[in-house]
Parts: structure tokens; sequence; C-alpha cells
């Protein structure tokens, strides 16, 4: 029997470009939540943790950072840890792994090489990435080892073709052939480089390959991420049992908001009630809003950005509708405002791009603003 915890995609070091303030906290947490996956091994007693690649974002990242993980490996020195090199953190002459600090971990192998390594009952295939670019199976050197003594398990960073949910890159990056299970004989397949869970079965429907995801969700389009698993097989040929278990800490929600009229406003508050527990917030507004109301949702947002770690609100589908009042223009009491109102209405007669129509009615809305001031 073979009992272990297997990870990967921790990209520690990502910079988490478009999360702005969040970057950093999204860092951190990213090496905090290796714990998760640590202590569930303690907690199992499991023989072994198999981190699958992309442990790294890249191979320069900051002695720091890897100091930081490093500690981490050294808070539980009774677990074995087997780590595959993935194509963030590529083997090669600049391979972080290279550093003298990973040479002195005592309970850390680094799968540099495609030789079989033997593990308590199970035997490991390594299948490391050699290139970013590589069109050939990375499996490929996975021996037949279905008359061999021993539970297999091929340990792989790719794509599996065929498989991915939707035709992305991750379809032909790196790729990895579904049916080589069944030509080897091997018992199961750990995988990394797609960030959300997922099983597939081999020709007879039993799940024999799987990727743990990353440990930490690292941006708003994954699903099913922020697991690692635990893998039970109990003797050679025998089904693996597959346990996602949860390490992720972040929160995340990623919708698309219809704004109508006014009403939108209290759905939209609404909305964020439900939500408030949530660290990081994608929201799509779409629809159509008049330009009174543009104010209070300005209100409403810049309030949600103190509940909420990140709140990234993309407006460019957003109408902002123009009141009557402002079709027919104010005397200002001011030549200088009458004429530039005059003018903003001229160009908005002539303009029908919707992006400069929404700057034009936000200087008439601006233009009105100061008006009322000057009349006061
Ligand atoms: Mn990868």
């Amino acid at each position: 029997m073979v009992q272990f915890i297997q990870t990967s995609d921790w990209q520690i070091g990502m910079k988490g470009g478009g999360l702005g303030d969040a970057g950093p906290i999204v860092r951190e947490i990213r090496i905090e939540s290796i714990h998760n996956v640590l202590k569930s091994a303690q907690e199992q007693k499991v023989d072994f943790v198999l981190l699958c690649g992309d442990i790294f974002e890249h191979n320069m990242i900051s002695q720091e950072d890897v100091k930081k993980v490093v500690t981490i490996f050294n808070q539980y020195p009774d677990i074995p840890i087997y780590l595959l090199p993935g194509n963030h953190d590529m083997l090669g002459a600049d391979c972080v792994y290279n550093r003298p600090i990973f040479q002195r971990v005592n309970h850390l192998t680094i799968l540099r090489t495609s030789d079989s390594v033997k593990v308590t009952d199970a035997i490991l295939h390594p299948c490391p990435v050699l290139s970013k670019f590589t069109t050939q199976d990375l499996t490929g050197t996975i021996p037949v080892v279905r008359e061999v003594d021993g539970i297999h398990i091929g340990v792989a960073h790719g794509s599996l073709v065929g498989k991915s949910p939707v035709p992305t890159w991750e379809d032909v990056d790196l790729p990895i052939d579904p049916a080589y299970i069944d030509r080897t004989g091997i018992d199961y397949l750990a995988l990394g480089h797609w960030h959300s869970h997922r099983t597939f079965e081999d020709s007879t429907g039993i799940a024999r390959i799987a990727y743990s995801g990353t440990h930490e969700q690292t941006k708003y389009d994954e699903d099913n991420a922020g697991h690692c698993l635990l893998i039970q097989i109990d003797g050679k040929g025998d089904a693996p049992k597959i346990v996602p278990i949860k390490t992720g800490q972040l929160t995340w929600v990623s919708r698309e908001f219809e704004m109508k009229d006014s009403s939108s406003l209290i759905g939209l508050e609404k909305y964020f009630e439900s939500i408030k527990g949530i660290d990081m917030v994608r929201l799509v507004l779409y629809g159509e809003l008049p330009l009174e109301f543009k104010e209070e949702l300005e209100n409403i947002l810049e309030f949600q950005t103190t509940i909420h770690k990140n709140l990234r609100v993309k407006l460019d589908s957003l109408n902002i509708t123009v009141p009557p009042q402002l079709e027919a223009p104010p005397d200002f009491g001011d030549p200088i405002l009458n004429q530039t109102e005059i003018h903003l209405e001229q160009l908005l007669a002539n303009e029908i791009d919707p992006r400069e129509r929404r700057i034009i009615i936000e200087a008439l809305a601006h233009l009105q603003r100061l008006g009322k001031e000057v009349e006061v």
C-alpha cells in the first residue's frame, strides 16, 4: 500500500499582475498555504509528498522567497518530499534547485532525470520537462511495467492532449498522451501544470490520472483550484483513491451584473451583501445607468474596496445614459461655462463611439456640478 499527497503549481513569487494592491497579499498567502499542504501530509501520515512542478514562478526567484519555502520544508522534517521541476522552474544551468540551499534539505529529493525512484512500496517514474517548447510526449520515457512488481506512479508536468475543457494553449502546451496509462500499465499518473483539479479515467473507466491543481488559486478564471490530493493505492492494479483536500485560503468570485435603471443599484448592493466574505471580487457591469446615478455607483464601489481584498470592476460595457435635463442646457450665468456646455453637447451629438460618448457625458456632468457651485 502507498499513500501520498500530490501538489503542484505553487507559483511562489508570482507577480499577481492585475490584482493591484492585493498582489503582495496574494503572494504572501501562497507561501502560507504551503503549510496547509504539508500539515495534511502530517495528519494523514502519508509515505511522501509529491510536488509536480512549477513550485516557483521562475528560476530567477529571489533568495528571500527561496528561503521562505525552505524554512517551511524544514518544519516538516519527517515528510519525504519528491520534487519534479516544471516549465516555470525548469531544469538547466539557471535552475533554482541548483542553489546550494536545496542540497542541504535532507528530506527533499529533486527528480532531475527519468530514472525511476523506489519509495516504500511505490516506484516513481519522473518525466522532467527539459524544453518549454517540446512537442514530444513527456511520458515517453516511462517503461512498460505491466509485468513488473510494485505500485508504479508516473510523475509529469504538462497537458493531457485533447482533455482540456476548452481548446486553449493548455491543449497543446507540453503534451502528454492520455493513453499512456493503458500502454505502460502504470497504476497512476500524477500531473501538474493545470491549475484546476481534474481526474481522468483509463480505458476501463478507472480514474488513474489526476491534476491536483494549484494549492492556492492564482487568478479569477480558474475553477476547482486551491487543493492538494490525498492518493492511496492499496496494491498493483488497484483503483487509486483520490481525495481532494482544501488548502487554499482566498475566496474568489467573478460575475456579470446587468444595470437597467436606478433600481439596479439596490440590486447591486444586495449582491455585495451576499458576497461580503469573499476576498477577491471581479465584476463586469453592463447595460444602462442614468448619469445622475453614476456618482452613487462610484460611492458603492469605493466602499466595497474597503470590504474585499481585491475588487476589479469592468465598466466598458456599461452605457451611461444622459438624462433629459442635460439635453436642454441650463444657463450657468457664465458665458464661458455656457459656451463649454454647447461645445460638449455638439461633440456628443456627433460622436457614436460609446467610449468617447462616456467621456463627453462625464465632462458634461462635471460641468453641471461646477455650474451649480458657481451659482451658489
Ligand atoms: Mn506549468
